[in-house]
């Protein structure tokens, strides 16, 4: 018998590490007014606990840096495209796989491929660069996920569920022709990690394909879902998890990846799909924007670390105690009467900034304060999913204000520990026994696409 395993604690132990900067907080002020209060525009080396995001940030194993020693960096037919190709569909039965640079390559082919002018998109959630490349091809996003969702304090296993009357409604005002396919994230970002259940996607999938829908599936944080559905859905405790990957692939027909999340390496993607008419659009799409469709803009190596990824991504014991380490943080900052995104979900804890600093209207950008002010108080870097991100309307060029008003404090996969999780959680304290004080954040320079990265702002006076 093995031996019974009584926590999240990881399965791994350290053998490499980097050392990281503590500053005062005279230099973290200077730093951020240097960085137009915009945390990602700051020194990665002037941080000291980094939760910006949890994307390309992971450690890889030893295995996946031997596998960076295998790499063959021919410029056609790389052996590690063969590894990654027979793994994909290995893994997730997707048959043919286009590799890119990362997830929002992937993005802008299915979205050009897929939709003509005045289509519509529904899906289960916005997230900034997918709804980007849809507007870039002439598509509009409509969200179809449960209102629950949009309710940081609704309890509800399944925040990330499709409400199938929302897509039936559009289907019905629509028409099948201009409803290319809904986009269906697992485990959905904006919304604080939420998983969708495989209930709701299998309706979601019957509902689809009855009208001619394709189904693409943003699998960026997919075996964190399916940990949640053997943890949360009945009938699932003693599936595996790999089978629980495979079943929700299996209902889908399409999907982008960006592997900077679940699949621990640092840099790479794909597209993968089943339909063979679609994967040669896309090879022939990917030698324009990304490199040959054997490469996709990955070395070798990537691909070779990528491929052993996968396989260690749907490990239970490592996404049990990733999963694990977000939970302890979690429970830490909402056992002190903090509001967060509940539950708490796979990849971040959410700290709830309206109900943080109710006194700032949306428009002084409460979660960007917040976050400027967490760095401020101890050098952790976390980031906005609010206001700022959801950008303008098009049509109004107005903020659109969205419901959520977040900030996010991304973990990193097998990068920090358990009193790092603490001091994290000892600044949130300490920023909200200070937060009558917060004032909010106006913009000097606003980009025009996805704004959170380069915009700059200053304190409102
Ligand atoms: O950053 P990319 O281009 O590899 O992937 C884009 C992307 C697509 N879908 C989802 C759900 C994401 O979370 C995502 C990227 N997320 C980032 C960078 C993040 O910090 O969450």
């Amino acid at each position: 018998m093995p031996t019974r395993r009584r926590s999240w604690a990881e399965p791994w132990k350290v053998k490499m590490v980097e050392p990281i900067k503590m500053t005062t907080r005279e230099f973290r002020e200077q730093a951020l007014e240097e960085a137009g209060y915009n945390t990602f525009l700051l020194r990665s080396e002037d941080v000291y606990i980094d939760l910006l995001t949890d994307s390309g940030t992971s450690a890889m194993s030893d295995r996946q840096w031997a596998g960076m020693m295998l790499g063959d960096e021919a410029y056609a037919g790389s052996r590690n495209f063969y590894h990654l190709e027979e793994t994909v569909r290995d893994v997730y039965g997707y048959r043919h796989l286009i590799p890119t640079h990362q997830g929002r390559a992937a993005e802008h082919m299915i979205s050009q491929i897929l939709i003509k002018d005045g289509d519509v998109v529904p899906g289960n959630m916005y997230f900034t660069t997918t709804r980007l490349h849809q507007e870039l091809a002439g598509g509009r996003f409509l969200d179809v996920i449960i209102d629950e969702a949009h309710d940081p304090e609704v309890m509800h296993p399944f925040k990330g569920n499709v409400d199938l009357g929302k897509f039936q409604a559009v289907i019905d005002e629509y028409g099948a022709d201009h409803v290319p396919y809904i986009c269906i994230a697992t485990s959905v970002n904006m919304c604080g990690g939420q998983p969708i259940s495989l209930g709701n996607l299998r309706e979601v999938s019957e509902l689809a394909h009855r009208h001619g829908i394709l189904v693409v599936h943003d699998m960026t944080r997919v075996a964190e879902n399916a940990l949640l559905i053997k943890e949360r859905e009945e009938g699932y405790a003693d599936v595996p998890m790999a089978d629980i990957v495979r079943q929700i692939c299996d209902l889908t027909d399409v999907a982008t990846m960006s592997s900077k999340k679940d699949h621990l390496v640092n840099i790479g993607g794909f597209l993968a799909v089943n339909d063979p008419g679609i994967a040669d659009k896309a090879r022939n799409m990917v030698v324009i924007y990304e490199g040959l469709h054997t490469y996709g803009g990955m070395a070798g190596r990537d691909m070779e670390a990528l491929a052993i990824g996968i396989r260690e991504s749907i490990q239970h014991d490592h996404i049990h105690a990733r999963v694990g380490q977000v939970h302890y943080l979690g429970h830490k900052v909402a056992d002190q009467g903090i509001p967060i995104v509940q539950p708490i979900g796979t990849h971040g804890v959410f700290l709830d900034a309206k109900r943080f600093l109710p006194h700032l209207d949306q428009d002084l950008f409460p979660a960007q304060t917040l976050a400027a002010a967490i760095y401020a108080d101890s050098g952790v870097r976390s980031m906005e999913r609010g206001n700022v991100s959801a950008g303008r309307n098009p049509e109004t060029g107005q903020n659109r204000r969205p419901h959520l008003e977040l900030v996010r404090l991304t973990i990193p996969r097998r990068v920090y520990t358990q009193a790092h999780m603490d001091v994290v959680a000892e600044s949130v304290m300490e920023v909200w026994d200070g937060r009558e004080a917060i004032t909010g954040l106006e913009f000097t320079y606003e980009p025009k696409y996805l704004r959170f990265f380069q915009a700059r702002f200053k304190p409102v006076e």
